[in-house]
C-alpha cells in the first residue's frame, strides 16, 4: 500500500489581526512545514464566535485572513486552506466528541479560564467547549501534527485524550496528533507587558502583521524594558530585552549569541529600532502581496471554495466511520 504523507492540520481565529505572535509561532512554521506534510490550513470562523464579533468584520477578516496567508507563503495549490464553516462536519464532529469529553477536563482549560476573566459578561456555552471543536477540527482530518504556539498545547494534548478515549471504546478511529511548538518564538510577549502574551483581542503592545512600517517603530521604540543598558539574554531579571531579543532572532536567522554579540556596548536606544527595523523588513513584502491579493476577490473566493471540497471529502471519511462505530443509522 502507498504510504500516506504525514498530515498537518492548524487554523487561526479571524478574531482581529493576525500579529506578529500567530507568525512567529505559527505561520511561519506552517510555511516551512507545507512542503514535507499534507497539509490544512484553516480560518476557524467558528472558533471566533465564541466571544463576540461584528458580523461584518468577522465577514472582512475572514477572507483577509486567507489574503494573508497566502502572502506569509502558503501555496493554496499544494495545501488546502478553507474557512470553518464551510465544512459542517467539523460542528458535527464536534458534537459527538462533547459526549466523550468531561466537564472536569474542559474546567480545567487555562484558556476558558482566562477568556472567562476578559468576558466575564458573556461566558457562553461555546466558550466553554471550544476545545471540543477544536479537537474535531484536528481529529476529523487524522492530523498527526499540529504546529501552533505553546499557550494551545494543552488543547492538543486534550485532543489526544479524547483520541485515545475513543479509540478505547471503539477500536482505532482517530491518530493520535502530536502538537509542534518552535523552539524560538513559541510565546512571543506582549511590548508593553512582557509578563503578559501577544494577542490579538489585547491591541496595546501588541505588532499586527499589516501595520505600516512607521507603526511598528513607533511600537517597539516605545518597548517596556528595564533600568539596565546590557542587551543580554536573561528571561527571568530582563523578560522585556529577551522577548525582543527572540523576535530580533526569529526574525533575522541570526543566533542568540550573534544578536549578543551584535549589540555589546550599544544601549536600548540602538537596539529597539533595529528590532523594529528587522520586523518592518520581514513583514514588508508580506503586506504588500497581501494588498495585492485583497484586490483580487474572485481568486480568494475560489482558493477558499476550492478548500472546502477537498476538506469536505477528507472530513467525511471520518465522520461517517465515527457515526458508524457509535452506533447511528446509516443514510
Ligand atoms: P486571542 O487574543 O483572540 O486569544 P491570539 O492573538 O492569542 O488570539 P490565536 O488566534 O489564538 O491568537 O492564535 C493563533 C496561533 O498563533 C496559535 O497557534 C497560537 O498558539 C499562536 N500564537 C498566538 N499568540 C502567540 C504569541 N504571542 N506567541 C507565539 N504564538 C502565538
Ligand atoms: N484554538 C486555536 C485555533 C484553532 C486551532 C484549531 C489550532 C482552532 N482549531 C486546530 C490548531 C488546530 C487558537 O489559536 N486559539
Amino acid at each position: 500500500m502507498e504510504e500516506r504523507k504525514k498530515r498537518i492540520f492548524s487554523g487561526i481565529q479571524p478574531s482581529g489581526e493576525l500579529t506578529l505572535g500567530s507568525y512567529m509561532g505559527a505561520i511561519r512554521n506552517w510555511v516551512q512545514l507545507q512542503h514535507e506534510y499534507d497539509c490544512l490550513f484553516c480560518i476557524v470562523d467558528e472558533h471566533a464566535i465564541t466571544v463576540r464579533q461584528e458580523p461584518a468584520q468577522l465577514r472582512k477578516r475572514s477572507v483577509a485572513q486567507l489574503a494573508q496567508y497566502i502572502a506569509c507563503g502558503l501555496d493554496p495549490e499544494k495545501n488546502i486552506m478553507f474557512i470553518q464553516s464551510h465544512v459542517p462536519q467539523h460542528a458535527e464532529l464536534a458534537w459527538i466528541l462533547g459526549c466523550y469529553t468531561q466537564f472536569g477536563e474542559l474546567s480545567r482549560m487555562t484558556q476558558f479560564k482566562a477568556k472567562s476573566q476578559q468576558h466575564a459578561d458573556n461566558i457562553t456555552a461555546g466558550l466553554f467547549t471550544y476545545p471540543v471543536l477544536m479537537a474535531a477540527d484536528i481529529l476529523l482530518y487524522q492530523a498527526d501534527l499540529v504546529p501552533v504556539g505553546a499557550d494551545q498545547k494543552q488543547h492538543v494534548e486534550l485532543t489526544r485524550d479524547i483520541a485515545v478515549r475513543f479509540n478505547g471504546v471503539y477500536s482505532d478511529t482517530f491518530v493520535l496528533p502530536e502538537p509542534f511548538i518552535p523552539k524560538l518564538g513559541a510565546r512571543i510577549m506582549s511590548l508593553d507587558d512582557p509578563s503578559s502574551k501577544m494577542s490579538k483581542s489585547v491591541p496595546d503592545g501588541c505588532i499586527n502583521l499589516m501595520d505600516q512600517p512607521e507603526v511598528i517603530m513607533k511600537k517597539f521604540k516605545r518597548a517596556v524594558t528595564d533600568c539596565e543598558t546590557a542587551v543580554k539574554f536573561d528571561q527571568a531579571n530582563k523578560p522585556g530585552i529577551s522577548n525582543l531579543l527572540t523576535i530580533y532572532c526569529a526574525a533575522t536567522g541570526k543566533t542568540m549569541d550573534e544578536a549578543e554579540a551584535e549589540f555589546a556596548g550599544q544601549g536600548y536606544g540602538v537596539f529597539k529600532p533595529a528590532v523594529g527595523e528587522a520586523v518592518v523588513e520581514l513583514f514588508r513584502p508580506i503586506r504588500e502581496e497581501a494588498d495585492r491579493i485583497m484586490k483580487d476577490k474572485a481568486y480568494l473566493e475560489g482558493v477558499y471554495k476550492t478548500g472546502a471540497q477537498r476538506a469536505q471529502y477528507l472530513a467525511n471519511k471520518t465522520l461517517s466511520k465515527v457515526q458508524r462505530k457509535i452506533g447511528f443509522v446509516a443514510r
